[in-house]
């Protein structure tokens, strides 16, 4: 199963989509979320994610997120695998969840990708690594950026190896996540796609379920 930003646009989290509001409205999320942006702009683009994270520790799972659980419960074998960076389906109560692209909560230096649990006293903006002295980032995956290897692989395998592969809220447009729907296809998984609009993926899939998430998946849950 693999999760984008649209089952978070119910919990009040802006997808990538969206257009950026107040006075994030003149930049383009991908412009923002590049090594490039971080090194020419560090405090910019950590007060981006600083913004962002006040956004997602408001947020609360919404009936998407929880109707994942119920599904996880009932099939233990189901792999989540999520584009989201918001910690969501975790505090929903999901388990083993598989982030490809990071987590904006964690603090990592930009000089060795280690986490950072304390800042260099001196009240930088952003702040400064206690050990080296580099900035801390946070700790997703950039545009340009690999992904963590441990988890593309596991959701590669969940792809080759699984029966019943879900799209929902995903764009389909950012890869190598974008990928996956169809390698699961192409192993012979039917395809389910959740959405309320039509993507790339759409004309691949066995079932499209129109509509948002957080209605949808309940439905989907109480239905099997
Ligand atoms: C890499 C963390 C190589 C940061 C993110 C192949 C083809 C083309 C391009 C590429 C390619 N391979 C690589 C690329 C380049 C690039 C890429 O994909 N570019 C795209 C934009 C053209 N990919 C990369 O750079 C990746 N890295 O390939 O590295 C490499 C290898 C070795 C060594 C060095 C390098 C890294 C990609 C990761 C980028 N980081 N996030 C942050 O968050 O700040 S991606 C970011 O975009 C988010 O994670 C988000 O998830 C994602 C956007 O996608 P979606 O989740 O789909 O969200 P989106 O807003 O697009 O869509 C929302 C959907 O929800 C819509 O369909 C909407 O209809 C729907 N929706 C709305 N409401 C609801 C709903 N659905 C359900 N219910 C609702 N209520």
């Amino acid at each position: 199963m693999l999760t984008g930003a649209g089952i978070s646009a119910e919990s009040g989290v802006p997808t990538f989509r969206d257009a950026q509001t107040g006075l994030w409205a003149k930049y383009r999320a991908e412009e923002l979320a590049t090594p490039e942006a971080f090194h020419a702009q560090p405090r910019l683009v950590w007060d981006w994610y600083g913004w962002r994270r006040q956004l997602t520790a408001r947020a609360e799972p919404n009936p998407g997120h929880l109707a994942l659980v119920q599904l996880q419960a009932r099939y233990p074998e189901l792999t989540l695998v999520t584009q989201n960076v918001d910690g969501l389906h975790s505090r929903a109560g999901s388990r083993d969840v598989v982030e490809l692209h990071g987590n904006i909560a964690l603090d990592l230096c930009s000089r060795d990708g280690t986490p950072v649990s304390q800042y260099r006293d001196g009240g930088d903006i952003p702040p400064r690594c206690a050990e080296c002295g580099a900035y801390v980032r946070p700790g997703v995956v950039w545009f340009g950026e690999a992904l963590p290897r441990a988890a593309l692989e596991r959701a590669e395998a969940a792809a080759r190896s699984c029966e019943v592969a879900l799209s929902i809220g995903t764009s389909g447009l950012v890869h190598p996540a974008a990928g996956l729907p169809l390698l699961a296809k192409r192993h012979g998984a039917l395809l389910i796609e959740v959405n309320p609009s039509a993507t790339p993926l759409t004309p691949h899939a066995d079932f499209v379920l129109t509509g948002p998430s957080g209605v949808v998946l309940p439905a989907l849950v109480q239905a099997l």
